[in-house]
């Protein structure tokens, strides 16, 4: 209680107004200043940023060609180290990191803490992935008076464009594997959540990642066509909706300059099947916690619901006895488990989809969202058939669909037919049952007997396939790899002079 008390002090403290300033000399955004308001009250500033123009990007680029030019060559030792010192400064500022998340991104302080935990063992991680990989040449054998040396580089100056979500641990996630890499990255945040970002990248740049490899470009939908537009981009990470990877994948394809991959994690349609010999329980708190906390609004959120018809209807009034337990306000209060939506487009999108629904299926609220703020209640909707819902909602709406246990094939089939790949939860005591569902679903994370939700760095890799994305896993052994190339020196050792000072490299 002391230590939530001081917590508590430490972030009203922390609440400081930030107006984002130019980052880099020279590169000073020219479009307009635009407020920040905090999606729990509406009323209130939290700073300002002036947005970046399609304009900008080629000054940006210009300045991070010559960024990697130097960070390229930079020991991998060193690069790793900036990260873990960044990962410390991160841990530093853990209170006022806190404080802007909750203000500018209505996240909760539980939310928030996690969120922080994981923007700093993403840099910590791929700091000591990229020593293990990248620090030395490996030696492949070759016939007699020759040497192969494989080894790795960056590719250049990566866009890194990231959602509103897990404004600071997916932002800094992107952004350090790229760094790890040996690129350097323009870094265009979502637009609702310019200021956490901000910070972050300040933050970087104490701990020594140089300001021209790194630049912060805030800005709308129009900067981040320009910057994947740029010939001279060498690579995409992005974290958002399907359809902008499309466009993004179109503008890549169609773009002047080098051939050059995306790295895109996009949306679910994820599902969560659980038949009769399930722990009631276990399965309330494990809905509750994948579909509604964080406010639904994780790419990984349950949104699908399969019961088995022979105990569905005892799982649902323990799911809608936990879920109205759950206290939805003010994010920076600790009683709080639920924060607003990000913002009105968000709030009106979800009462559009509550209200079509309602039309021709059973929908109830499980609790009372304040009045003022962008806040949305958790709701049920009672699905006749998995196929009514064909997109993602990316909200607390929980739908679902009760089954026979004779259909399960057919439960299978629905899931995979919605071209999503996301995550998937199962809770079943049946083994049997358990490997059937996994061998038949291309899915990216399986979760069982436990929620969906809440992927750990390093040791549950995250990310999906199909219209969920390219399958390349954040927070994974073979993460980093991504964002690099790979070269093979092979020297004729036979030759006059030996070439020996550049066989000692490897
Ligand atoms: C996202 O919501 O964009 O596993 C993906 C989790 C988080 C999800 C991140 N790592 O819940």
């Amino acid at each position: 209680r002391a230590d939530l008390d001081q917590l508590v002090a430490g972030l009203a403290r922390a609440t400081a107004t930030v107006n984002a300033q130019p980052l880099n000399p020279g590169l000073a955004a020219s479009g307009k200043a635009q407020p920040v308001l905090a999606p729990a009250d509406p009323g209130r500033e939290v700073g300002s940023v002036v947005f970046a123009t399609a304009a900008d990007v080629d000054k940006a680029m210009t300045a991070a060609r010559a960024g990697f030019a130097r960070w390229s060559r930079t020991p991998v030792q060193d690069r790793a180290a900036t990260l873990e010192r960044a990962a410390d400064l991160l841990e530093k500022h853990r209170d006022a990191l806190m404080a802007l998340l909750a203000l500018e991104a209505g996240k909760t302080l539980d939310d928030g803490l996690a969120e922080i935990r994981e923007a700093v063992d993403f840099c910590r991680y791929y700091a000591a992935q990229s020593r293990k990989r990248f620090a030395t040449k490996e030696r492949m054998p070759g016939p007699t008076g020759e040497d192969n040396h494989y080894g790795w580089r960056g590719r250049g100056v990566f866009a890194a464009i990231s959602p509103w979500n897990f404004p600071l641990a997916i932002f800094l996630g992107q952004v350090t594997a790229a760094l790890a890499a040996g690129n350097a990255v323009i870094a265009k945040p979502a637009e609702q959540t310019p200021l956490i970002a901000y910070r972050a990248v300040q933050l970087l740049h104490e701990a020594g990642v140089p300001k021209d490899v790194l630049i912060y470009l805030p800005g709308a939908g129009d900067v981040g066509a320009a910057l994947t537009a740029h010939p001279a981009i060498a690579g995409v990470a992005f974290t958002g909706s399907t359809d902008t990877a499309r466009a993004i994948n179109r503008t890549l394809a169609e773009k002047d300059g080098p051939i050059v991959p995306l790295i895109a994690e996009t949306g679910g349609l994820n599902a969560m099947i659980v038949d009769a010999t399930a722990l009631p329980e276990q399965v309330a708190d494990d809905v509750v916690m994948s579909a509604f906390r964080s406010a639904g609004q994780r790419c990984s959120a349950l949104r699908l619901l399969f019961l088995q018809n022979d105990v569905a209807d005892r799982m649902m009034d323990m799911i809608e006895g936990a879920a109205s337990a759950l206290k939805i306000g003010d994010p920076m209060d600790p009683s709080t488990d639920i924060g607003p939506v990000i913002d009105h487009a968000q709030k009106e999108m979800l009462e559009t989809h509550i209200t079509s629904m309602r039309k021709s299926h059973a929908v109830r609220a499980t609790g009372k969202a304040p009045e003022t703020g962008t806040f949305f209640a958790p709701h049920i909707v009672e699905l006749d058939r998995a196929d009514r819902l064909d997109r993602e909602i990316f909200g607390p709406v929980l739908h679902v669909v009760r089954y026979r246990a004779k259909d399960l094939d057919q439960v299978v089939e629905s899931i995979a037919a919605s071209g999503y790949g996301l995550t998937l939860g199962i809770h079943s005591r049946v083994d049997a049952t358990v490997s059937r569902i996994i061998d038949r679903l291309d899915v990216g994370n399986v979760y069982v007997n436990r929620n969906m939700i809440g992927a750990v760095v390093g040791t549950q890799p995250f990310g999906g396939s199909g219209l969920s994305g390219t399958g390349f896993k954040a927070g994974g052994p073979h993460y980093l790899t991504r964002f690099a190339q790979e070269q093979v020196v092979s020297i004729n050792t036979a030759a006059a002079g030996g070439n020996a000072s550049l066989i000692a490299m490897g």
